[in-house]
């Protein structure tokens, strides 16, 4: 009985043991360091969008405000100040002949009319002078038709840093993006800087670009471009050359080679001589354009850069005398600054009437 007794007092003493040895231990919680996370308002970016009517609104605004939207109320004052239109004629670098007919006109037809019917006057009067020029233009040209069968070659001249290669970038964004393909030729050959500038536009755009070693013969490069767009079915070929003065003959001979080793591939191409015209060149812009289209006879202007000066207007001079149209017009430096030109919202916006 004893036995039996000290039995159980012994199993009892290994058990009360056993539990404080295995005493499962309550884990301690770690401090709570979670920190609530904030909501963070994330700031809804809305990019406007920004139609061409109004890029151009703002594009042609110095021109605006400094020139052609104040010969309505110069004209229409008690005293009206034929001098002072004459003046900002002058300096906005319209030619002498157009400024006096201007004038003939204001005294003609707008005494005694009010500022708007003068503005409607002028611009009727530039329109006059720029429409039928401008009627030469076949817009189909410059945008892509899925039915189209040949390759457009376009080639781009002008003095240099007029924009002709930051004109090309656009270009062939804006055509790949209407399902153009798309091939540029590097023929500013004499600077690797102006290639590698051509090339992030090409890659930007996702077109494709042919290059030559630095110093290459410019012509052989476009003909290679060419022979390629040709060859391989592209929809738009764009040459890119190098800028030069209009007054070195050895640089313009050069030009018209480029020009002539393309009609080798195929007698229509270039398709179009477009020569790229800063409007801040105002009336040199004229003598520019004269020399390039002796050497080229040009199909077309790129008025670009029309948003930093008053100068704008001195497109209608340049028309007027060249005989020659404007195609694109460039109001900044972002893609969607460049359009094709059409007369009658550039005029209306120049001078500052309602546009559609
Ligand atoms: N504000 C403004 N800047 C422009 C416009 N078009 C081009 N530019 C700027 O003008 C400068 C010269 O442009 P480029 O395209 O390099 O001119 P380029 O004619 O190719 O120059 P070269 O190859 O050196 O002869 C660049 O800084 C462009 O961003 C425009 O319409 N408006
Ligand atoms: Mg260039």
């Amino acid at each position: 009985m004893d036995n039996i007794l000290l039995l159980i007092i012994g199993l009892l003493a290994v058990a009360v043991v056993l539990f404080f040895v295995f005493r499962k231990k309550t884990p301690i919680a770690p401090p709570t360091l979670e920190t609530k996370k904030e909501e963070i308002p994330v700031a809804e970016v809305i990019v406007p969008k920004v139609s061409w009517s109004e890029r151009l609104t703002k594009g042609l605004e110095k021109s605006r405000s400094e020139v052609w939207g104040k010969i309505g109320q110069l004209f229409s004052s008690a005293t009206p100040s034929l001098d002072e239109i004459e003046e900002i004629l002058y300096t906005a670098d319209i030619p002498t002949g157009l400024v006096q007919e201007l004038l003939g006109k204001l005294e003609q037809e707008g005494k005694g009319k009010s500022p708007e019917e003068i503005q409607k006057l002028v611009f009727s009067f530039m329109k006059n002078k720029m429409d039928s020029i401008q009627q030469s233009i076949h817009p189909q040209v410059f945008n892509y038709d899925q039915n189209q069968k040949q390759t457009k070659v376009f080639m781009i001249v002008g003095v240099n840093g007029a924009g002709k290669t930051t004109t090309i970038g656009k270009l062939a964004t804006k055509l790949k993006s209407q399902g153009a393909r798309v091939i540029v030729g590097a023929c500013d050959t004499f600077r690797a800087a102006a290639v590698d500038q051509l090339q992030v536009w090409c890659d930007r755009a996702g077109v494709d670009m042919v290059r030559a070693k630095d110093g290459a013969d410019p012509s052989g490069v476009a003909y290679d471009t060419v022979a390629k767009a040709f060859a391989e079915g592209y929809d738009y070929c764009l040459i890119d050359t190098a800028g030069r003065l209009h007054t070195n003959q050895n640089l313009m001979d050069e030009l018209a080679k480029t020009k002539r080793v393309m009609s080798k591939i195929n007698e229509s191409a270039p398709h179009e001589v477009l020569l790229v015209l800063d409007a801040i060149t105002g009336q040199n812009a004229l003598k520019q354009a004269q020399e390039f289209n002796k050497a080229l006879q040009l199909t077309g202007i790129i008025f670009t850069k029309c948003d930093g000066s008053a100068k704008a207007g001195s497109a209608v001079g340049i028309v007027d005398h060249l005989k020659v149209p404007i195609t694109y017009i460039g109001v900044g430096e972002s893609v969607e600054d460049l359009a094709l030109f059409d007369l009658e919202l550039y005029l209306k916006t120049l001078v500052g009437l309602e546009t559609p």
